[in-house]
């Protein structure tokens, strides 16, 4: 993609519509409203931050949006550029439930080995706590971030070894789709 273009190439275009759920109208909106935000058509870790904060003032989002910048960042440039950006949020609001689940399977995991250990749970379930701040009131037993992911793991993790692969994680997800839906920041505006 190259820079300055106030709109997407007809490649680019043709290529997205095949690749993701908007169609060719929303792809030209949505690169409009990115490149007027982002003019440099890369978007850096603490401008993704700043999405962040305008979306969940009372709390702080920035370890959360830290993480999920890392899964959008797919070519590990450091940046998001506008193809990372359309493809991460084609999924994560319109994809199909085990796309989504992939990609909050990615977000869990880390440092990407394949599995999500009781730590890795426990640090994003932390910042979503601090996301979230003081603003949804939590059952008892799930009131603190160890609670909710002690509770996350008597369900899923099935061969009790401390750590999930994806089959366990998919299967729990199934039952409990909190999982999921903390994920999509852009539910309800795509
Ligand atoms: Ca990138």
């Amino acid at each position: 993609m190259g820079k300055n273009q106030s709109k997407l190439s007809n490649e680019d275009l043709a290529d997205l519509q095949k690749n993701t759920y908007f169609d060719k109208k929303e792809l030209q909106s949505w690169y409009k409203g990115f490149i007027k935000d982002c003019p440099s058509g890369r978007l850096n870790k603490q401008e993704f931050i700043k999405i962040y904060k305008q979306f969940f003032p009372f709390g702080d989002p920035s370890q959360f949006a830290d993480y999920v910048f890392n899964v959008f960042d797919e070519d590990k440039s450091g940046t998001i550029e506008f193809k990372e950006f359309i493809c991460a949020l084609s999924v994560t609001s319109r994809g199909r439930l085990d796309e989504k689940l992939k990609w909050a399977f990615q977000l869990y995991d880390i440092n990407q080995d394949g599995f999500i250990t009781y730590d890795e749970m426990l640090a994003i379930v932390r910042s979503i706590y601090k996301m979230t701040g003081q603003m949804v009131k939590l059952p008892e037993d799930e009131d603190t971030p160890e609670k909710r992911v002690d509770k996350i793991f008597a369900k899923m993790d099935m061969n009790k070894d401390a750590k999930l692969n994806y089959e366990e994680f998919k299967e729990g997800s199934k039952q409990d789709p909190t999982i999921v839906q903390a994920l999509s920041l852009y539910d309800g505006l795509v």
